[in-house]
């Protein structure tokens, strides 16, 4: 019961589903500036940038704007904090957990704020940033908390009279930059594994979304009463990437239909589409091509559209006008080069930055809805025949973040999962992303992982350790 591996046993306890959390509402954007060794500081330009809430295209604030001297002053904050002696060096490995497990509790205790912070900042939906975002961002902070006092080297048994280990140690300053679509998720994935391995970390969020990165400025300061450093580096030495994707959706007709239409359209319009998991090309077999298409389109017409703060909202609106641009030229390219627009295919009158929920069918490889990511609601819809044919066109493009397979049959579904070019085969599921389990690319979508145990590699210099042992003491 309480030692499971995942699907089987799982042991939840039954609990009755809470009440729907809410957004605070004219919540105050209190951290507008620049965080550096637990102070605010202004910017050393004096600028400042605006950030816009997309889906009423009001400004919400005004950000202190960080160049490169603002970033020097943080790295050299992040060196000082880093270096030996100092508090951060000399607190143990529990105590490192200890902190993140404060900053998990510290998010946990605020979570409606910064989910309402997210939602302002990006337009998706008020209980997706609760649910999938917030959720992430806790389960990440407390499974890197428990790695702190788990990092081991080995005793390695070597050929001369030495005894011979590693040392796990952390690298120093990580810069870290991170994407505006899950902004506050994704800088955790990167600040988690670093802080737990003794690091110190410089963040720089995206201009679009800086605002839950401030507040959990805010809340760092707060478990910083503790510890009296925290933050940051650049000359980077090692680079973890985590990129693009065109990621094929492959559904054999031997699958189960509703999963697979259901799993397929969370997959691709999911955030709005601006997902690097997106499923942006799905590849049908013939005998269910056309039923899958009729499913499909169902789905995209019924997917609620509108203010990310209503319960009822599944997408918001886009990020800003050079992504709605990007992806409405892309939908135009979709039509002139004969796939077919199954519905959707343009914005929602008179309302900024929605695009309506897209499907294309008979779309060919050679187009450009299945080659470039689109990162928008557009669904592209591929058929093939038989499996060897649709294993070499989803391994075809330079991307290789995930891919999907949708089957009833173990052979066909091991198969693919070791013939696709992926960093992530999901079979049966989609958007399956767990703490506990690494996640990144093969091929051009990246370097590196992040999350799991495999994560704590990224964040660590290994160092060997021989001493000659005296063979003639007795
Ligand atoms: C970290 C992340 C998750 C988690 C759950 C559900 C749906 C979608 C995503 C997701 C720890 C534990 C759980 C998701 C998140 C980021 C991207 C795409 C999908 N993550 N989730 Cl880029």
């Amino acid at each position: 019961m309480a030692t499971t591996n995942g699907a089987v046993e799982n042991g939840q306890p039954d609990r009755k589903p809470p009440a729907l959390p809410r957004p605070v509402r004219n919540l105050e954007v209190k951290f507008t500036k620049i965080f550096i060794n637990n102070e605010w500081h202004e910017s050393k330009s004096g600028k400042k940038f605006a950030t816009y809430n997309p889906s009423t295209l009001e400004k919400i604030c005004e950000v202190e704007e960080g160049d490169k001297p603002d970033v020097d002053k943080a790295v050299e904050a992040a060196q000082t904090a880093f270096q030996r002696g100092s508090p951060w060096r000399r607190l143990d490995a529990l105590g490192r957990g200890w902190l993140l497990h404060q900053l998990a509790d510290l998010v946990e205790r605020d979570r409606a704020i910064l989910a309402t912070l997210e939602t302002m900042d990006t337009g998706k939906p008020f209980l997706h940033a609760f649910f999938i975002d917030l959720e992430g961002c806790i389960k990440t902070l407390r499974y890197f908390a428990g790695w702190a006092d788990k990092i081991q080297g080995r005793t390695i048994p070597t050929d001369d009279n030495v005894v011979c280990f590693t040392r796990h140690e952390p690298i120093g300053v990580c810069g870290a930059i991170t994407p505006w679509n899950f902004p506050l998720l994704m800088l955790v994935w990167k600040l988690a594994p670093a802080l737990c391995c003794g690091n110190t970390v410089v963040m720089k969020p995206a201009e679009q979304t800086p605002l839950t990165a401030l507040y959990l400025g805010s809340l760092i300061k707060e478990v910083g009463k503790l510890v009296k450093e925290a933050a940051s580096r650049s000359n980077l030495k090692r680079v973890t990437l985590e990129l693009g994707g065109k990621n094929p959706c492959i559904v054999c007709a031997d699958a189960d239909l509703d999963l697979a239409v259901e799993c397929a359209h969370q997959g691709v319009f999911f955030n709005q589409g601006q997902c690097c998991t997106a499923a942006s090309r799905v590849f049908v077999e013939e005998q269910i091509y056309a039923e899958f298409v009729r499913r499909s389109v169902e789905y995209a017409k019924k997917r609620p559209i509108g203010d990310p703060f209503d319960v009822r909202t599944e997408q918001g609106p886009q990020i800003d006008q050079k992504q709605f641009d990007k992806i409405l030229d892309l939908i135009e390219s979709g039509k002139k080069e004969g796939a077919k627009l199954e519905c959707g295919g343009s914005a929602m009158e008179d309302r900024g930055l929605f695009i309506k929920p897209t499907v294309f069918s008979e779309v060919t490889d050679t187009m450009r809805i299945a080659k470039e990511e689109i990162f928008g609601p557009v669904q592209p819809i591929l058929k093939f025949k038989n499996i060897e044919e649709v294993i070499k066109r989803a391994n075809s493009l330079e991307y290789g973040l995930t891919a999907a397979v949708f089957t009833k049959n173990l052979d066909k579904a091991l198969k693919l999962a070791s013939a696709l070019e992926s960093g992530t085969v999901w079979i049966n599921c989609y958007n399956a992303i767990y703490a506990q389990a690494p996640f990144g690319g093969f091929k051009m979508s990246g370097n590196g992982r992040e999350l799991g145990e495999y994560a704590l590699a990224e964040y660590t210099e290994v160092k060997t350790v021989t001493i000659k042992l005296n063979d003639k003491s007795s």
